[in-house]
């Protein structure tokens, strides 16, 4: 990932292969901002910042994306190169030599929602303001612009449906109310009012200036919420979200067993073009929306999901091991865990996919720092604070790092039911402290303190 980063600011981003092979084209996925961006923004936020500037500067070709395809606000293309117009191929050689359209561009809609999501992530880790105010606030409001467009009422149930898309789970091709994409929605829609009536309390003025430039009206702000309320989430009582409308009713087909990297072994009765009929699943997507909003879903929701999903996924996606990983290991499936993540570090190391030569996959590596960050370290931020819940593998002695959390370097030291932390580096000249919460324990931390936290 280091070497996949532009050092500086030359206006690119990171491909779904890195620079290490042309599958894909050099191309631009959601891969950046959901698996490799928390690297970033938590190592080097500069970078990361760039990151975020690659799509804002595209935000005009977006802007006309969605328009193209009948919507308002912004869409980003499934696939990205540097002009920012979708490059998504239209059609494709199938496994069995027929020529296929591909659907990604007009429905893989949840794109929108993820870049939304790396932008939030940002703000909440760096609480850099300046980027909000001049690049992320009118992002995220055009983003929200495309959810209402989006949707559509269904008068009898009172409430708003995300049709015809495809979500994380690619086996499908067209679905209405992905829970994923419809969550992602309901979010952006959420955090787009939030971020206006935050800026409306601290900093009114420059929110004059942004409303000004993009014509947003205060009752579009109204709208935003009414609908966020109202969007279709399907969940069961017992906590069990269904992945999209319908998927229940699929022909029940669970994987039965594992081969010797631990991966899934498909299942003999079903055939690849059969998947849809399934409820075989491509690669995490109810368990993502766990991963990325873990602090909104239960550790019941959370257990019953897993367990469910877990033996319907068939991870043929790199992008898939890693939130699995981080999910068993807030369910205290350690052993478990430690088996997704040792698969995700081999992907590229042992070709588990067997297309290694064609480029490695960014966002496994991107997942590997994610499982050890928010997985072994328990990295989250909660209500502004940054937490850590560690749980080392078994054999695991000591676990050192340092990240960047609202512009001061932090290292941890983390060993066996005992963690260290102190400040490196801090941009902020005297600041009160930083509050962490460490084996759900708070502390202020002070520069040139080092803070010793016992698991109680
Ligand atoms: O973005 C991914 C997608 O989720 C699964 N197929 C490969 C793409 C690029 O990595």
């Amino acid at each position: 990932m280091l070497v996949a980063a532009p050092p500086k600011d030359i206006d690119t981003s990171i491909a779904a292969k890195t620079l290490t092979g042309e599958w894909y084209k050099g191309h631009v996925f959601w891969d950046t901002e959901v698996f490799i961006l928390p690297f970033f923004i938590f190592t080097q936020p500069e970078i990361a910042r760039n990151l975020l500037l690659y799509r804002y500067r595209r935000l005009k070709q977006a802007r006309e994306g969605a328009r193209a395809q009948g919507y308002k606000g912004t869409l980003w293309p499934w696939e990205s190169a540097a002009g920012g117009r979708d490059e998504t191929p239209q059609t494709w050689v199938n496994f069995d030599g027929t020529i296929i359209p591909v659907y990604n561009s007009a429905r893989e809609h949840h794109i929108v929602g993820d870049v939304v999501y790396g932008i939030s992530l940002y703000h909440r880790a760096t609480s850099d303001e300046a980027f909000m105010l001049q690049y992320g606030a009118e992002m995220v409001f055009e983003a929200a612009r495309f959810w209402v467009s989006r949707v559509t009422y269904n008068p009898e149930k009172d409430s708003y449906e995300v049709k015809k898309v495809i979500g994380p789970n690619e086996f499908q091709e067209c679905v209405n109310n992905n829970s994923y994409t419809n969550a992602l929605a309901r979010w952006t829609l959420k955090y787009a009012v939030e971020l206006y009536s935050h800026f409306q309390n601290n900093h009114p003025r420059k929110l004059k200036v942004i409303t000004k430039k993009m014509g947003l009206k205060p009752e579009e702000v109204t709208d935003w919420k009414e609908i966020a309320d109202k969007i279709v989430f399907l969940i069961l009582t017992n906590g069990l979200i269904e992945e999209f409308e319908g998927y229940f009713q699929k022909r029940e087909v669970t994987i039965r067993e594992w081969d010797n990297n631990g991966l899934p072994v498909w299942p003999d009765e079903v055939s690849l073009a059969e998947a849809k009929n399934t409820q075989l699943v491509k690669q995490a997507d109810v368990i993502l929306l766990l991963q990325l909003f873990s602090n909104e879903f239960s550790t019941s929701t959370k257990e019953i999901n897993y367990k469910y999903y877990a033996l319907r996924t068939t991870h043929k996606s790199s992008l898939s091991l890693s939130s699995y990983a981080i999910v068993a290991l807030e369910l205290g499936e350690a052993e478990r865990a430690d088996k997704y993540f040792k698969q995700a570090v081999k992907t590229d190391f042992s070709d588990i996919y067997g297309n290694t030569e064609l480029g490695v996959h960014a966002a496994a590596l991107g997942g590997v720092w994610q499982i050890i960050g928010y997985g072994f370290a328990g990295i989250k931020i909660k209500d502004g604070i940054l937490k850590l819940r560690p749980a080392l593998p078994e054999n695991w002695k000591r676990l050192n790092f340092r990240l960047w959390f609202k512009q001061a370097l932090i290292e941890f030291d983390i060993s066996r039911n005992v963690t260290e932390a102190f400040i490196v580096k801090d941009k902020i000249l005297r600041r009160k402290g930083i509050e962490l919460e460490i084996y759900d324990q708070k502390h202020t931390l002070y520069s040139g303190e080092k803070i010793t936290v016992e698991e109680r």
